[in-house]
């Protein structure tokens, strides 16, 4: 499939449960909607001078077939895989294929949570990880995701 012209997008994909984030559970995720992360997205990528795509699915599929449209029409990826980073070796392998950074994020520190979440399969595949920072770390997967778009090395 052929790219569009112009300036790529940031993709933001969303995985398993994410559509719930503000209704439960607010201890853990804070009291933000993902239609909250999404704007706050939008208007830091604007900011910035980028774009963003900002998708959520429960199946894991979906977020490899995302993954794979995304090395020809995005310029990096912020990927919250949900509980699929923790099981997930299709992602691995997807994000595995794509030369563009794929910045692992989540809302929770799953580091300072049960042990199951203390292993990612996606970390080692993934430019880097932002974790802990409920909302924030969207936003800093952004900036981060666009400084490294103007400059791989950055
Ligand atoms: O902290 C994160 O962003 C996670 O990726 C969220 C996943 C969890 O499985 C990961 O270990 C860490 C779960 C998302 C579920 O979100 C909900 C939000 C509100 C109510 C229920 C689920």
């Amino acid at each position: 499939m052929t790219s569009q012209p112009g300036p790529k997008p940031i993709y933001v994909l969303n995985g398993p449960n994410l559509n719930l984030l503000g209704s439960r559970e607010p201890e853990v995720y804070g009291r933000d909607t993902l239609k909250d992360v999404e704007t706050a997205c939008v208007d830091r990528a604007k900011a910035l001078g980028k774009t963003i795509i900002f998708r959520q699915t429960n199946a894991e599929g979906q977020l490899v077939d995302w993954l794979h449209e995304a090395r020809d029409k995005a310029c990096a990826v912020v990927l919250n895989a949900g509980a699929y980073t923790h099981t997930s070796i299709a992602l691995h392998d997807a994000i595995k294929s794509l030369e563009i950074p794929v910045i692992e994020t989540h809302l929770s520190n799953p580091a300072s949570r049960e042990p199951f979440r203390h292993v990612s399969t996606i970390s080692a595949v993934a430019k880097g990880v932002i974790s802990g920072f409920g909302l924030t770390s969207y936003v800093l997967a952004v900036e981060a995701a666009a400084r490294l778009a103007a400059d791989p090395a950055s």
